[in-house]
């Protein structure tokens, strides 16, 4: 019995977060056993990984190898330790960004070589490939919108400016255009409109039988 294996992806603030926990919530209501991750991270190695990652307070200055193969460790231990063994298990497995995020961060906008992000992204990967990708898109004014509006400090990555966010917006228009494993959304769409067409979307492709 194998299980299904979902990601979210999107420029920040575009509501991921938020849509993978109401997704989790509709499922677990209707007796599924979920599981709900995150990237970088999901692992007690990997939240050290991403603390080393995202910490925009201490300065440190990243090589881009040095931070695309942090990301990808933390993705090694991700698979082997959580995701792959929760799939196998039969369980719906939902993750807050993945392989996808190293293609258009690491890739498009921070300009790492395509086949060089596609080799180590293989090598975290293992074959474990998602099933669906939900990606709720949003426009870059909208996402410093709302960033704007959260409380706190942004992180190392956040710190980029606008240029930077409007490359990763094309870098997932750009994955998402003819790829069927992806699933666009209107993101600025309220939050209930985006959950019943995601969650449409996700019974269409899983639930059909
Ligand atoms: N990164 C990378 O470079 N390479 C990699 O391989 C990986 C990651 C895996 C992780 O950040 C950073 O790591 C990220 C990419 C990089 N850096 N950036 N930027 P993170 O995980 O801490 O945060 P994030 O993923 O960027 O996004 P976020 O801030 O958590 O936002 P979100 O999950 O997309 O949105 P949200 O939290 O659901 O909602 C944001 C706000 O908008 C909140 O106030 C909501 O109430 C509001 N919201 C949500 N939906 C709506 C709608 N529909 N209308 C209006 N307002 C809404």
């Amino acid at each position: 019995m194998s299980g299904i294996f979902v990601t979210f992806e999107g420029i920040e603030g575009c509501g991921k977060s938020t849509q993978l926990n109401m997704l989790a919530n509709w499922l677990r209501a209707s007796g599924k056993d979920v599981i709900v991750t995150r990237e970088p991270g999901g692992t007690e190695l990997g939240e050290k990984i991403r603390n080393l990652l995202l910490d925009g307070n201490k300065g440190d200055v990243f090589s881009i190898r040095t931070e695309i193969l942090l990301f990808e460790a933390s993705r090694a231990q991700h698979v082997d330790e959580k995701i792959s063994p929760a799939i196998k298990s039969g369980k719906i497995v939902l993750c807050d960004r993945f392989s996808d995020s190293t293609v258009v961060y690491q890739g498009v906008a921070r300009a790492v070589d395509p086949h060089t992000v596609q080799f180590l992204n293989e090598f975290a990967l293992c074959g474990c490939i998602p099933d669906m990708t939900i990606f709720p898109n949003i426009s870059v004014a909208e996402s410093f919108r709302r960033i704007a509006l959260e409380d706190g400090s942004r992180d190392r990555i956040e710190q980029e400016d606008e240029s930077f966010f409007e490359k990763i917006r094309n870098g997932y228009l750009g994955l998402a255009k003819g790829n069927a494993r992806f699933f666009m959304v209107d993101g600025t769409d309220n939050e209930e409109i985006i959950h019943g067409k995601i969650r449409n979307e996700f019974a269409e492709r899983f639930f059909k039988n």
